[in-house]
Order: structure tokens, then sequence, then C-alpha cells
């Protein structure tokens, strides 16, 4: 099938060359229906990596305004610092990431209307250029100076965030993005993401230490005719377009028979991809940063809006392969293999045990909870819902430290809902289309089903929330907040 699906580098280049979509396997080999395929776009572009030295990473981050090319259209639109994507940050484990985010947005008067911990009227997107940060699925603190996300930082203003990553923090794919209720969904839609990766043992074994990184973000930047992204029905218009790290269907380079680790992240407000590369198995490391006791070899792999994964790829004979993104994304890049031969061991076994995802049993198990993300009221004034109840910051639930629960989520709407937690992932024990077992920060609720998982309440008291990670929805009430006391 590979075979019959390759299309050759002379036809490629001729094509891209002649600016016409190149033709799907389909049309090439003749027979079936003809399909037409997109064709290639240009080489990957990666954001510049900032790595930790000596046990510290500092960064400044600018939230502003930027103006480039977005699939052949001069955009201006919300970012960190002036591009499409952010930088990656990579640090290790025990590492501590100091991140000064600068929000240089254009002064708003209806900045100064937010307030820092919404009511239940504030369930509506407001405070565009109001923003602040976190890092998704890292566990970390939910208080200030760390991942505090009912922190408001209004245009002009700067916030310094520490981060202690703990010593045995899973190593694995993150990523840090703007969380300010009521513009969460906006912000991130235009940009407002960035890469960032733990080390640890895992990337200590040869054969994945010598595979070379590549950071592959989904994003679903939305824009009018003029560029610009200001309200929601332009996030919301109707378009299936997936772009990756700011470009349209971009090509990976790679050499026969070479292993490359790809840390995917899906960053898009709205939409899933499900991965499969022509030809090609993924092996699987980890899924949320979180790695699997071993390597998993798989044809499809589905990322919800929040998901992430590592993985490794080894490249097969000379050709150009499409990652298909399914439906309704189609072909997302391209993987053009060429060059000389490097034969590279592609490592299957084995991952270093994480003492944090150590399984829970039932006995371990101290209290059940049984919840449901729903709808209220009818449009114009449709509010998304946990329990009820949009999201509001005075009925934080109470939890003890080191409480470990087992919920069970269910979804009382026609909408699947990409559920996420902060600060402490979770073990899935049913549903969500995904294996029992696995550690996740972020599962996809489907209509009408229930996921039920546990999770340890572990290290950190404060402030954080769970909430639908389809962001437009999170903004309009599908949040909840818990406060992990000291018991
Ligand atoms: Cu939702």
């Amino acid at each position: 099938m590979a075979e019959r699906s390759r299309i050759t580098m002379d036809r490629r280049t001729v094509l891209q060359g002649l600016g016409i979509a190149t033709l799907g396997a389909a049309a090439l080999g003749g027979g079936r229906a003809l399909a037409v395929t997109p064709g290639p776009g240009p080489l990957l572009f990666e954001p510049k990596v900032e790595q930790a030295q000596g046990g510290l990473l500092s960064v400044a981050v600018d939230a502003r305004m930027a103006s480039y090319t977005l699939g052949g259209q001069r955009v201006a639109m919300r970012s960190y610092d002036a591009g499409p994507l952010g930088r990656t940050l990579r640090l290790k484990a025990g590492d501590t990431l100091r991140l000064t985010l600068n929000n240089q947005l254009p002064f708003d008067p209806l900045a100064y209307l937010c307030t820092a911990t919404p009511v239940p009227g504030d369930n509506a997107p407001r405070g565009f250029n109001v923003t602040n940060m976190h890092l998704h699925g890292v566990h970390v603190s939910p208080n200030s100076p760390a991942d505090n996300i009912l922190l408001m930082v209004r245009p002009g203003e700067t916030q310094h965030y520490v981060y202690d990553i703990p010593k045995d923090h899973p190593p694995g794919t993150y990523f840090y993005h703007a969380h300010f209720h009521g513009s969460v969904a906006l912000q991130v839609a235009s940009g407002m993401s960035g890469a960032l990766i733990v080390e640890g043992p895992m990337d200590a074994i040869p054969e994945i230490r010598a595979a070379e990184s590549r950071v592959i973000v989904f994003q679903t930047q939305r824009f009018d005719a003029l560029g610009v992204c200001d309200d929601y029905k332009t996030l919301m218009k109707p378009d299936s377009q997936v772009y990756v790290n700011g470009q349209v269907r971009p090509v990976v380079r790679m050499r026969p028979g070479e292993v490359q680790r790809w840390h995917l992240v899906n960053s898009s407000h709205f939409e899933n991809v499900t991965l499969t590369l022509e030809g090609h198995g993924l092996t699987v490391l980890c899924y949320d940063g979180n790695p699997l006791p071993k390597t998993q070899v798989l044809d499809t792999l589905r990322l919800i809006p929040g998901n992430r994964a590592d993985l490794l790829v080894k490249a097969g004979a000379p050709g150009l392969y499409r990652l298909d993104g399914g439906d309704p994304a189609g072909v997302v890049a391209y993987v053009e293999v060429a060059g000389d031969t490097r034969d590279m061991p592609l490592y299957a076994g084995a991952l270093p045990p994480v003492a944090m995802l150590k399984p829970i049993a039932e006995m371990e198990v101290g209290f059940g909870r049984r919840l449901e993300f729903g709808m209220a009221e009818g449009p114009p004034s449709l509010r998304y819902t946990v329990n009820g109840k949009p999201f509001t910051c005075a009925d934080a639930w109470s939890i003890p430290l080191g409480a470990v629960e087992e919920w069970e989520v269910y979804n009382h709407t026609a909408d699947s809902h990409p559920f996420h937690i902060h600060v402490n992932p979770f073990q899935m024990l049913s549903g969500g289309n995904v294996q029992p077992g696995v550690w996740l920060d972020t599962v996809e609720l489907p209509p009408f089903e229930r996921i039920r998982f546990r999770t340890r309440f572990a290290d950190f008291t404060g402030t954080f929330v769970f909430h639908c990670h389809n962001l437009q929805h999170e903004d309009l009430g599908m949040m909840q907040a818990i406060q992990v006391v000291a018991p």
C-alpha cells in the first residue's frame, strides 16, 4: 500500500514548483476514484529552543500582537514573541523555570472591568487582552508565583512566575498557554502557546537519546478577511484547517532508516487530530508526558485538544509520505524520506518507571465522586456547566492533600468534551477511547458516555481547576475549582 501511494520526489518537486496540488494515491495508482490530496508545503519550521542551564531556565515571554503570514494570508494575531507559536522550553526534572510574562497586548479599557476571580456572570467571552500563564499537565504548585491561573495580567503589566519541577517529574512533552477565563479560547487559538519538554531517565536510553527531536504542534488559528480575530464569530467560523507549527502541510525530512523523536502537542482550541503516517508505525513513549511501562506501536494516534504524545518514528524507504490528521483535518504534514541510509535501531522495550505514576489500587481509593458535564439555557445565552452550574470561584470543592479519589464523569450533551485537570494526572479505568491503565491529564468525554479514573491529590495544596479543553466551552462556564487543603 505504501508503495502504491508513494509519490516520487521528482514529481513532488515539479508539482510544487508549479504550485499545483499533487494528486492523491488513487489518482496516481489508477483504477480508483480520482482523489485530490493537497500537496506538501514548506520544510517544517521549528520554534527556537530555550534549554535550562545548571538547573535553571529563565525566559521572558512577550504576549503581543504580531503580524506574519499564515497559510498565504497576512494576519495580525495575539502571539508569544511575535510568531504563530511560542519558543520551546526544555528542562530536566528537578529544574526551576523562571518565566516573566510581559503583557504587551493593546491597552483595553474593558480589561479594567474584568475581575481575577470570576463570578457566574463572567462565563462569557471577555478580556481578550488580559492574560496569564498555565503550564499544562505539569505537576507544580497551583499557587503564586507558580501555576495560579486565577491571576490576571492586564495590558502593560508583567508577572514573574517561578515553577519548581519535581525531581521525579514524568519526562515527556507538555505545553504552556494563556489561561485567563474568558479569553482562553481566543488567545490559545491565536497562537499564545508553546511546547515544554521535561527530560528525565527515559532520555538516557541510548536509542532514544540518539534520535533527533522534532517539535510538532497542531493549531487552529482563525481570522477574518483582514487577518484578525477579535470575536467569537470569527473564532468559531466553519473551517477545518489545522496548522502545524504555523505552517500548512509542512515537510519533515528524514533519512532512510533514521529514527526521530517526535514531540506532538494538540494546541487547537477545539479540533481533534487522528494521526496516521502512511507506511509507518508510530512507537509511543508517552501520553500526556507520562511514560508508558513499555513502548507501544500504533497505526493510529488520536490527540484531542490538550493531549500530547512522545513518539519514535523510523523512516522507511525513500519517498514522500502523508501524515493524515483524520476527518476533518485531512493531510496535516508530509514526511520526505531521502538521502543516505542510516540504519538506526528503533527502541522497543521497557521505559524507566516514574514513582508518581505507580498504579492506583482500589484499596488505596478513599473517596468517589460522580459528576456531569452539561449545558444550561438556550441560545443566545448558552452556558456550559459542571454539575448543572457554570464556573464560579465561590464554590471550590475542598479536597484534603493526599486524598486518593475515583471519579466518574458523565457527558450529558451531544458534543464531545476533552476533560482536563490541572496539577495531578489521573489513571484511566474505563471510557474515553483510551486503554485502561494509561495516565493522562486530558481525556475525551464522548457524547452521552462516561469516563472513570483514579487520581492522587499529591504534593500541592492550593486552588486549581478542571475543565473542558474545548476552550470556548471552558470560557462559557465548563470549569470547576478545587481547593486542596492541608489535612
Ligand atoms: Cu466541552
